[in-house]
């Protein structure tokens, strides 16, 4: 098995048996812009701790496998420019080279379940990119979601997806998408995509039930949570549509492809919008993170003797 080094609360959850929730740092690293990426990232931490749960931000420092990282940790990974975006195909090379290096959804699922943690918050799940039907660009998250045992709670996908396609996909591999208290599939920045969400369940309770019970039928794979962002927090898909079709033609006009394609969008339409953008995306990794401590609270109740 590989060693992880697990922040001291962490560790300690571990022995305590408190529930844990992971959580990504692709978010922090190339997801949002510094400072406000730690500020995030901190913020979420505390949200969870909160909520009587313990937070385990994951990542590669030097070759190690981190799960839970101390304060100084997330400080240095905050302020990084050169770290690397870490998904299934990349992180056991950047642990055999010693290198740092974020990780993605795929990567963090990977890296909770090695850690026995089975609930993680993020904000949107790579998909099916728009153009896919030529360039052949779909996140390797989505096939971790059919094959590793973590539930994930997220917003539902950024527009920069074809979210029918996105759907089509998780259909295909098997992977329960569960729209939280709706019926619609939420679509990152506004709680509805317009498009129906294949399942829902309106309480942590019930969804951490299916978690478990997708474990006792021997089922390989997760479940995708999609938690509508607060209304309050919302932006119209209006407003954001004519930003997200110019980042895309920009990535299209500067032949960005692969890993770079996600963190290019994310960049552009960050520059694109007066601050708003990253406000809603705080205020729904909040959302997230309360729903996978009460899941987490959940499944350990369910599992208690
Ligand atoms: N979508 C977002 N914010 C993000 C990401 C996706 O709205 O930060 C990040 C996550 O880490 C996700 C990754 O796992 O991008 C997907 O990258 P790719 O499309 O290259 O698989
Ligand atoms: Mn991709």
């Amino acid at each position: 098995m590989i060693d992880i080094t697990y922040s001291a609360e962490v560790a300690a959850a571990k022995s305590w048996g408190k529930p844990i929730v992971a959580l990504e740092s692709t978010i922090i690293t190339h997801g949002m812009p510094a400072p406000r990426n730690l500020e995030v990232a901190c913020a979420v931490e505390d949200i969870i701790r909160a909520e009587g749960a313990v937070p385990a931000t994951i990542a590669v420092l030097d070759g190690r496998l981190h799960v839970g990282l101390e304060p100084a940790q997330l400080d240095t990974l905050g302020h990084a420019t050169d770290v690397a975006k870490l998904s299934r195909a990349d992180l056991a090379v950047c642990l055999a080279n010693g290198g740092t290096g974020a990780t993605t959804v795929a990567a963090t699922m990977i890296a909770a379940r090695a850690a026995g943690i089975a609930v993680f918050a993020t904000g949107g799940i790579g998909g099916v990119h728009k153009g896919a039907e030529t360039s052949f660009d779909i996140s390797a998250d989505l096939r971790e979601l059919a094959q590793t045992p973590v539930t994930v709670v997220a917003a539902g996908a950024k527009a920069i997806l074809d979210l029918p396609k996105t759907l089509e996909v998780l259909e295909t591999y098997g992977v329960p998408v569960i729209a939280y208290g709706q019926d619609d599939f939420p679509a990152f920045w506004s709680p509805s995509s317009g498009l129906p969400a294949p399942l829902r369940m309106d309480t942590p309770e019930a969804i951490a039930r299916a978690h478990l019970m997708r474990g006792a039928l021997g089922l390989p794979g997760g479940q995708l949570v999609a938690n509508p962002i607060p209304a309050a927090d919302a932006i119209p898909a209006d407003t954001l549509a004519p930003i997200i079709a110019r980042a895309q033609a920009e990535a299209d006009a500067q032949g960005i492809t692969a890993k770079a394609v996600t963190p290019f969008l994310l960049q552009r339409i960050f520059e694109a919008t007066s601050g708003q953008s990253l406000e809603a995306n705080i205020a729904l990794v909040a959302n997230n993170a309360r729903l996978a401590a009460g899941i987490a609270h959940a499944i350990g109740n369910q599992t208690a003797k």
